[in-house]
């Protein structure tokens, strides 16, 4: 038995980190990585779609992303069952519960509002764990999977839960944390095959029977292997479970980190981004740090300037902005520190101007300026 779990679609997630012309693109490109996923049922012979939670971004949203998504859905050859996640919830403003969502739902749209087993073939269970508020103070899972017998001989029983499992919660004290060895516990014992689950935008194996399929498209730079679904066979026969994650995102979210100190530090970082394919689908976060001369500084600007309209988002990521520029003419005299510092600063340059450039000591003289230089706070005029 063959099946497609996914999760944090982030359907009309705004992306304000975005061009401005890129945003609409983000959003659309959200869409057709849900339109990949029914195709890739259909290609694959799947049974059923799963969407573990944070299909929607929020509750409140635009009536034209649900309608956008439901032509998306409408085209699925496979049921698709999407489960209410934290950003989703089932409360008193659900977007499961609006007119728009109600009048219109497509055929092959069922939302899992139970908690518990739910029939969606014929010997094929899901066990849903949907949430009703986005502070469920509890483990849904487990409350889900609560009082269970094991699964019936010839029946094929699926977890599909959402939220953070405590082994990867970096707050342990989440009451609403999966508790992932209870979880493996109730597998061991019977009470299911497998377990999936929404929340963690990265592909990401907690056991070989407990997954976190990711988002199918990237939605933030520090995730570290999203854009996949999985594609998951469970043996009916052995109950052995197979899982494959397949590809389907086409956005990528990028740190580039150049140290730049020359005019050839400025030629590299412009090979590297000339490098980088399909720059419309492109996010750049860059990291810079060093010290330029004037004429460098321009020709780094000039860079970006061009580059920027080829990237979805091409910039500096201000947290980490470590760069300086060298007024023309700068002679590290006005550095003025005072004292020792700039007795040091006076053997340096002497240093750094005596000797030949290919000469390591020149190098090193010259480093230890540009880095005192940068210490010093004299960047360029920004203080
Ligand atoms: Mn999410």
């Amino acid at each position: 038995m063959r099946f497609i779990a996914t999760a944090d679609w982030q359907l009309g997630m705004t992306a304000r980190f975005l061009d401005g012309q890129a945003r609409p693109r983000f959003l659309q490109a959200r869409l057709d990585a849900v339109r990949r996923i029914g195709e890739l049922a259909g290609d694959r012979g799947a049974q059923f779609v799963v969407v573990c939670g944070d299909v929607f971004e929020s509750n409140q949203l635009d009536r034209a992303i649900i309608s956008r998504a439901f032509e998306v859905l409408r085209g699925f050859p496979v049921p698709v069952h999407l489960l209410p996640g934290n950003h989703d919830p089932l409360d008193a403003a659900s977007l499961y519960d609006s007119a728009t969502f109600a009048a219109r739902t497509p055929e092959a749209v069922r939302v899992l509002r139970e908690p518990g087993v739910c029939e969606v073939a014929p010997g094929v269970q899901l066990v849903a764990a949907p949430w009703f508020s986005k502070r469920p103070g509890q483990d849904l899972v487990a409350r889900a999977c609560a009082g269970l017998e094991p699964t019936p001989a010839g029946t094929i029983r699926i977890v599909a839960g959402h939220g953070a499992v405590s082994s990867l919660d970096p707050d342990a004290a989440d009451p609403a944390a999966i508790d992932d060895a209870a979880l493996r516990g109730l597998l061991d014992a019977g009470i299911a095959h497998v377990a999936v689950l929404g929340d963690r935008h990265s592909t990401t194996q907690v056991d070989p029977r407990i997954w976190y399929p990711g988002t199918p498209e990237v939605t933030d730079r520090a995730e570290t292997d999203p854009g996949n679904v999985l594609v998951i066979d469970v043996d009916p026969a052995t109950g052995d479970v197979t899982v494959e994650p397949v590809r389907v995102g086409r956005w990528a979210f990028t740190v580039v980190e150049q140290t730049l100190n020359a005019a050839e530090d400025v030629a590299a970082l412009e090979r590297r981004l000339a490098a980088i394919g399909a720059k419309e689908r492109t996010a750049v976060w860059l990291r810079l740090s060093g010290t330029l001369t004037m004429a460098d500084n321009a020709r780094l600007e000039r860079l970006l300037e061009e580059d920027r309209e080829l990237f979805a988002r091409l910039d500096l990521w201000e947290r980490y902005r470590d760069l300086a520029v060298l007024p023309d003419g700068h002679d590290f005299a006005d550095l003025h520190l005072g004292g020792f510092a700039d007795q040091a600063v006076d053997e340096l340059a002497g240093m750094a101007g005596a000797a030949a450039e290919s000469d390591t000591d020149a190098e090193s003289a010259q480093g230890a300026l540009r880095l005192l230089y940068r210490l010093a706070g004299a960047a360029g005029g920004r203080s």
